[in-house]
């Protein structure tokens, strides 16, 4: 009997949680669907946060990070990749053909290429006007605009960094989380979401999560593993998520109205929640006919 088959995925991932579904349903694992429902941002070149069409660094040039992890604790990551379409696949080309967790930068994209992966340019005329109009103003230097300040509905070409959880007829778990990290940043940086434990983290008897906002606010609390953590000692997914953004707010040096977390968790028998330090986060939820809704998610079918 499929049991509880779900995906969840940051932002209003609607397409990419579609995806993902119609893997699980078509009887493909929680790895392959996570993969793939990935794969419609990264390949979106409207999408500003992700792959092709992302924000460039400083410099002008793509960079993405990304990671994969199934419910055996297997992992894969990549970080400062340039110059390829899926950085989710290269992530999990590392984990399947080589003995390493992570590749970055002049080494992540040779093993792509050796791999058979071909160079693409991510850089797309859209995004090197806005590169260029950016590198005019005074304030190239700060922090991004915080996703709250994105008020106007949630539609669908409201999205961001990809984070997304799929659990599948066998109950296991799966996720892959994949951006091109904060927008014109500093050549060679690296945010939270190819970090296994910071913007992604699965155990397959406890659940698995995934984080979208201030990468460096990620990483100061291992974020995603903090969540796993918390249900893993008995907090359903939404109240871990809410412990880890209330330890987050806590330690941080920054100051917490200018930056974002969000994150999203979910169990192997179905369960899920989230939680964000501000308003405008959303996330996206796809669960079987007839499963009861989802709290603060959108439901996608
Ligand atoms: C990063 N966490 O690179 C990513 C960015 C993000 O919504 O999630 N934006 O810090």
């Amino acid at each position: 009997v499929p049991l509880a088959q779900a995906v969840i995925a940051t932002w209003d991932n609607r397409a990419a949680a579609e995806a993902a579904w119609n893997r699980l349903t078509a009887g493909e694992g929680a790895l392959d669907a996570a993969e793939q429902g990935v794969w419609i941002p990264e390949a979106d070149p409207s999408d500003t946060s992700v792959g092709l069409g992302g924000r460039p660094d400083r410099d002008g040039k793509v960079t993405l990070d990304a990671c994969v992890m199934d419910h055996q604790h297997r992992c894969g990551a990549v970080a400062a990749l340039q110059d390829i379409l899926h950085p989710v696949s290269v992530a999990r080309r590392v984990m399947e053909a080589t003995p390493h967790v992570m590749l970055v930068g002049d080494g992540a994209r040779e093993f792509a290429l050796q791999q058979g992966f071909e160079p693409t340019d991510l850089l797309t005329d859209a995004s090197r006007r806005a590169w260029e109009a950016w590198r005019e103003t005074p304030e190239a230097q700060v922090r991004p605009p915080i996703n709250v300040e994105r008020r106007r509905p949630v539609s669908a070409d409201d999205h961001d960094t990809i984070g997304l959880l799929a659990l599948d007829r066998r109950a296991r778990l799966a996720g892959a989380c994949t951006t091109s990290g904060w927008g014109y940043k500093l050549p060679g940086r690296v945010g939270d979401s190819p970090i296994i434990g910071a913007g992604l983290y699965v155990d397959g008897s406890v659940g698995a999560a995934t984080a979208t906002g201030h990468g460096e606010e990620m990483i100061r609390i291992a974020a995603a593993h903090s969540v796993v953590e918390a249900m893993r000692f008995g907090l359903s997914p939404e109240a871990a998520c809410q412990s880890a953004v209330e330890r987050l707010a806590r330690v941080t040096p920054s100051d917490t109205r200018e930056i974002q977390a969000g994150f999203l968790a979910l169990t192997p028998d179905g369960a899920s929640g989230a939680w964000a330090l501000q308003p405008g986060f959303v996330y996206v939820v796809t669960l079987p006919e007839g499963a009861p809704e989802p709290a603060g998610g959108i439901r996608a079918r």
